[in-house]
């Protein structure tokens, strides 16, 4: 029987990404089956931490097993922002499409459209934390492009793709984007634990 595993966060898109790459190895579940009301804290300074913080919250809160993620966009022009602000871009309460404008606002004018995504992933065992990171290089294109996703998704074009996550389906995002890629790191750790 496969163990089972929370998901440590209530974005339902990340949810739908790591269940599809997750269900071999778990019996997956959200955090709609526990009792939380609030929303988990995340106050680091870094993905790293933040990440560590979900895991903890869940698990102290519940004592159960569980993977929280903490992702970031870092564009180069911005000096690295939104990073660990990406959800809170353009302020409270955490709209995507705010954010989405206002970082196209910020980068008018700019011919450096470089960015990357980074995820880090942290598995809570039952007794010990791990963390996982992976990231995808890219640019932010123009104009939004495709209805998919979530988040930045519709400007964010993957390095050697024509298309933005946007355009493309879950599938073909958990093949090469961040969050797959750490996830894939985790994989690597459980079969070698
Ligand atoms: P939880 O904390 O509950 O996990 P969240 O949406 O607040 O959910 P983060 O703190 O990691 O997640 O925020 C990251 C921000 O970056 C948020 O605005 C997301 O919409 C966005 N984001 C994260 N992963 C993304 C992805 O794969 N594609 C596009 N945008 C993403």
């Amino acid at each position: 029987m496969r163990p089972i595993l929370y998901l440590a966060t209530q974005n339902k898109h990340k949810v739908d990404e790591l269940s599809a790459l997750l269900q071999d190895h778990f019996s997956v579940r959200d955090l709609s089956s526990l009792a939380l009301t609030e929303e988990i804290p995340e106050t680091g300074n870094t993905l790293t931490e933040n990440s560590l913080q979900k895991a903890r919250y869940i698990a102290d809160k519940f004592q159960v097993s569980c993977l929280a993620d903490d992702s970031g966009l870092e564009v180069e022009a911005l000096q690295g922002a939104p990073g660990v602000y990406s959800a809170r871009y353009a302020g409270e309460p955490k709209n995507d499409q705010a954010n989405v404008s206002l970082l196209l606002q910020n980068l008018r004018g700019f011919s450096n459209r470089q960015a990357r995504f980074v995820t880090v992933l942290t598995y809570f065992n039952g007794t010990s934390y791990h963390s996982f990171e992976g990231e995808i290089q890219g640019t932010i294109v123009e104009a939004p492009r495709g209805s998919q996703g979530f988040g930045y998704d519709p400007v964010f074009q993957p390095e050697n793709e024509a298309r933005t996550f946007a355009e493309m389906t879950l599938l073909e995002k958990n093949q090469i984007a961040h969050r797959a890629r750490a996830l894939e790191k985790f994989i690597n750790f459980l079969d070698k634990s």
